[in-house]
């Protein structure tokens, strides 16, 4: 085991001087009302502390003295004819580090015998219905969400390394499900062959049930359905990330599943596109992530007035004014991502979510620092509900060509590129590297 959770271990101990802090670990599950086992996937927080990825566990960190417990099932003899060998407590300890090891059965007596001195005890939301009975004599807090979420939002060398990987894994997830993307595939299938290629290169687990989503299912921004078959002349809509040893990444790629744009198809992806580069290019520390996400309307914008979707008889002005791009882009510019694909932390103390118009879909409202790894995510969909609501409602509907609407939309039904970057000292690095511009997938279509 690296030391991922090591260093993570020590930043709590530097922000945490006192307090026993409790984490709940994932818990093994069986499907509905059965005896069928479901696949265990652990508990991004347990990760984050503990890098173990067993199930039914609980760590305390002791901050008073800087030590790691580690509680494990105490499993019964029959597990080994049923699941498998059990490991022994010594190898586990060795395995993970931990500084004592204990059956999670024990953890009344390590509340009962833990010395008047030591009686702060934290957990965090998740963790605090799995306490067991505590002395009275105990203080208990929440806090701990407030602390491991700005720890998490600040992503170490070691966090860097795992989602480098996860994305480089993706990229040749990206590869070659673009390519199986054709005519005559179902949409499941294009999901089945992105899990497919994902873990035959060791990820076992998708980051999010994929949005595989040909020509007007791509309309509906978290589309997960997957019955439809794919049409030559559909553009298609990919969405997607694995997890590599606990951490995302998050990809979204939009292309014509017979592998060549039409000239609409092309025009409106160009002005994704140049929305995405513009976006990206503003990452650096400081920067507020509302003002990134400005910078996507105004690019689609001008985008629209150019292709003639938005009347160009209003000014650009007017248009930023009356939001008239998140009619066309109706969430937020990305989020931030790490244990979680939406990673928590996205709204620190004293900031909460946006209420004003064009806004309120944010997910995260930060400032920009090191570590902090983001998606820029921006969109162009045709999306019934929205334009039939801007349809009937004179003050917006002056400012659409409806005429282009329809001449667009039925080539397209919703374009978003989506990749991910970690913001440095001096700017961002992309941690994503898959064809992206028209002549980089028409060609990579015609391999
Ligand atoms: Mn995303």
């Amino acid at each position: 085991m690296d030391s991922l959770a090591k260093t993570n271990r020590s930043r709590i101990f530097d922000v945490l001087s006192e307090g026993l802090l409790f984490v709940r670990g994932g818990e093994s599950t069986c499907v509905y009302d059965t005896d069928a086992d479901e696949v265990f996937q652990q508990e991004a927080t347990f990760i984050f502390v503990t890098d173990f990825h067993e199930p039914d566990c609980f760590a305390v960190l002791d901050c008073y003295d800087k030590k790691y417990h580690l509680f494990v099932p105490h499993l019964p003899a029959e597990y080994a004819v049923w699941l498998g060998e059990i490991e022994s407590l010594e190898s586990i300890q060795k395995r993970t580090g931990c500084d004592y090891i204990h059956y999670t059965e024990e953890l009344p007596t390590f509340w009962k015998e833990m010395p008047e001195s030591k009686r702060l005890l934290i957990t965090n939301k998740f963790s605090k219905g799995s306490v067991g009975e505590v002395p009275s004599s105990f203080t208990m807090t929440e806090d701990a969400d407030k602390t491991i979420h700005e720890l998490r939002m600040f992503k170490t060398p070691e966090e860097e390394g795992r989602i480098l990987e996860s994305c480089r894994i993706l990229g040749e997830c990206f590869r070659e499900t673009i390519k199986f993307a054709t005519p005559g595939r179902y949409e499941y299938q294009v999901d089945a062959r992105l899990r497919y290629e994902g873990m035959m290169r060791g990820s076992r687990f998708v980051s999010f049930a994929a949005i595989p989503a040909t020509g007007k299912s791509a309309a509906t921004l978290h589309y997960i359905h997957c019955k439809k078959q794919l049409k030559d002349g559909d553009m298609f809509l990919l969405d997607a990330g694995v997890m590599y040893k606990g951490y995302a990444s998050d990809v979204t790629r939009s292309f014509p599943v017979n592998g060549k744009f039409t000239e609409k198809q092309k025009e409106l992806y160009q002005v994704v596109l140049d929305s995405q580069m513009a976006c990206i290019e503003m990452l650096k520390p400081g920067v507020e992530w509302r003002d990134v996400h400005a910078k996507s309307l105004e690019m689609l914008t001008k985008g629209l007035l150019k292709v003639g979707i938005l009347k160009s008889e209003f000014s650009l002005e007017e248009h930023l004014k009356n939001h008239t791009a998140t009619w066309f882009q109706g969430h937020g510019i990305g989020h931030s991502m790490g244990l979680a694909v939406h990673d928590i932390g996205a709204f620190p103390e004293g900031r909460g979510r946006f209420s004003e118009p064009g806004y309120s879909s944010l997910r995260m409202n930060r400032i920009l620092e090191p570590g902090i790894v983001v998606t820029i995510e921006p969109g162009c969909y045709f999306v019934d509900v929205v334009l039939n609501d801007v349809k009937k409602t004179p003050e917006k509907v002056k400012y659409v060509n409806f005429d282009k609407v329809a001449e667009y939309s039925a080539e397209i039904g919703g374009i978003r590129i989506e990749d991910d970057i970690i913001i440095t000292k001096d700017g961002y690095k992309m941690l994503t590297n898959i064809p992206k511009t028209v002549e980089e997938l028409e060609a990579l279509k015609s391999e």
